[in-house]
């Protein structure tokens, strides 16, 4: 009944999009002024060489290869090596480290992202953007961390990674939560297991075990009910998937179908729930109102993150360096491509701009503003230098302009541990370590690596914390 509806209307917003196609010009340009919409697909250990557009072919993403010709590509994206520490830095504009949140948050972890932090949809929603968190949380999953203490108005999707167990204390199930696979609310209190994780809408568990097969379609279906609702508005919907984390899953309709097994298949659903999304601004006649970004939290997993080294966890390039397409037609110059230092710390500030706000100067923010990159061609450096903070929160790797120093401890001295230099540009796979031929650069990019690293430790913010 629904879906008949659902399609009525798409029917009818399809023959608005015919007319609005014979406007004016200048109301094309009239628009340009106004905030945008802002879709963040955020992808969970996507990486580089997974898609398309970045070089991907044993699985097909048409939808993403749409995106990145009608709108560009960054290819310097930075996020972090694991989960909780590349949300961190996407949500907050800063370095984890700076707001004290570690590499991967468990169950049976009492800390959070802190209150008093201001997160990507507390810079929108007082602008009045409605705003939902559709996907995978992983800043703290009790109470007080959840998204709707976060600026989100609507939450529906797993606290943590879908490989952990529910914590078995502080879950909240619904009234009429979905018990599945036998499960019962006595036995989830048990205890956890591996693998099996709640589904949750607001802050309430209405699913468990969650089923992994069905997530990313529910969580597009969930996505364009909340763009429809909100049509008429300014939104921002934050969408970050649950897959391709192990375990991988996929629906029926995709099982088997990429030449790349599970991976393939879970990576083309990824892309279906693209172009149902992009499908949707069409037909509601919003696109052109609408700025879409499409990016992963770190390096692969299971995928590939070529044609860079190391994978997931790893700080050199492929465990950070993510696939990046943004699109906003008439704003973005379409099949452009962005080659600057960019990542996901630099979308909190580029926010505030694009919605009229300015950031509160009560605190440290590690991101810049990168609209120039997306709105420009061949626009300046915003930001020359990135830090690389390991999993365990140490400064591991510096970059500043075409140059990257590894660092794993800089008061060790010895030489096991002396430093690493590697030309990005003339050696981007870093298998040429060239300190010892450049001593100079060696102590520049230290300097300044040991600078911004002293700035961090002397203004970070707490985690939030609770006593038990
Ligand atoms: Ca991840």
């Amino acid at each position: 009944m629904k879906r008949t509806r659902i399609g009525f209307i798409a029917l009818l917003f399809s023959m608005t999009v015919t007319l609005r196609a014979a406007e004016p010009l200048s109301k094309v340009v009239e628009d340009r002024s106004t905030p945008p919409n802002i879709v963040l697909i955020f992808i969970d250990d996507l990486g580089y060489g997974d898609i398309g557009p970045f070089g991907a072919t044993k699985q097909k993403t048409p939808h993403l290869d749409l995106m990145a010709a009608e709108g560009r590509k960054f290819t310097s994206f930075y996020a972090a090596p694991v989960c909780s520490m590349s949300r961190a830095c996407l949500l907050t504009g800063c370095y984890n480290t700076r707001v004290s949140i570690p590499g991967v948050l468990f169950p049976g972890n009492t800390i959070g992202l802190h209150a008093d932090e201001i997160t990507l949809a507390e810079v929108v929603q007082p602008q009045g953007y409605a705003t939902a968190c559709i996907g995978k949380w992983h800043l703290g999953h009790r109470s007080p961390f959840l998204p709707t203490k976060h600026g989100f108005d609507v939450y529906f999707g797993i606290p943590y990674s879908n490989d952990m167990a529910i914590d078995p204390l502080h879950a909240h199930f619904s009234q009429d939560c979905l018990f599945r696979e036998g499960m019962t609310e006595a036995k989830a209190r048990q205890g956890g297991i591996r693998d099996t994780v709640p589904l949750m809408r607001g802050e309430d568990v209405v699913e468990y075990p969650a089923d992994q097969s069905m997530l990313t379609k529910r969580y597009t279906q969930e996505a364009i009910e909340f763009i429809t609702a909100n049509k008429e508005r300014p939104f921002f919907l934050y969408l970050p998937h649950t897959m391709v984390h192990r375990p991988l899953a996929v629906s029926d309709e995709f099982r088997g179908k990429s030449k790349n097994g599970i991976l393939g298949d879970a990576i083309e659903e990824l892309d279906w729930s693209v172009g149902q999304i992009m499908r949707t601004l069409r037909d509601l006649a919003i696109d052109s109102q609408t700025l879409v970004i499409f990016t992963s939290d770190n390096g692969a997993d299971v995928g590939s993150s070529a044609p860079w080294r190391g994978k997931k966890g790893s700080i050199f390039e492929g465990g950070v360096r993510e696939p990046c397409i943004m699109r906003w037609p008439n704003r973005i110059p379409a099949g452009t491509i962005s080659n600057q230092i960019a990542g996901n710390i630099d979308l909190l500030p580029t926010f505030a701009r694009l919605v009229g706000t300015t950031l509160s100067a009560d605190r440290e923010i590690d991101g810049k503003d990168i609209s120039s990159l997306m709105f420009q061609e061949d626009a300046p450096p915003v930001r020359t230098a990135h830090l690389y903070f390991t999993q365990s929160g140490e400064l591991g790797a510096f970059r500043q302009g075409d140059w990257k120093l590894f660092l794993s401890d800089p008061n060790k001295t010895d030489e096991t541990k002396r430093p690493m230099l590697f030309n990005l540009v003339t050696d981007p796979a870093e298998s040429l370590d060239v300190a010892a031929s450049h001593p100079e650069m060696v102590g520049v990019l230290l300097a300044e690596a040991l600078r911004q690293q002293k700035d961090i430790q002397d203004h970070c913010r707490p985690a939030g914390k609770l006593e038990k």
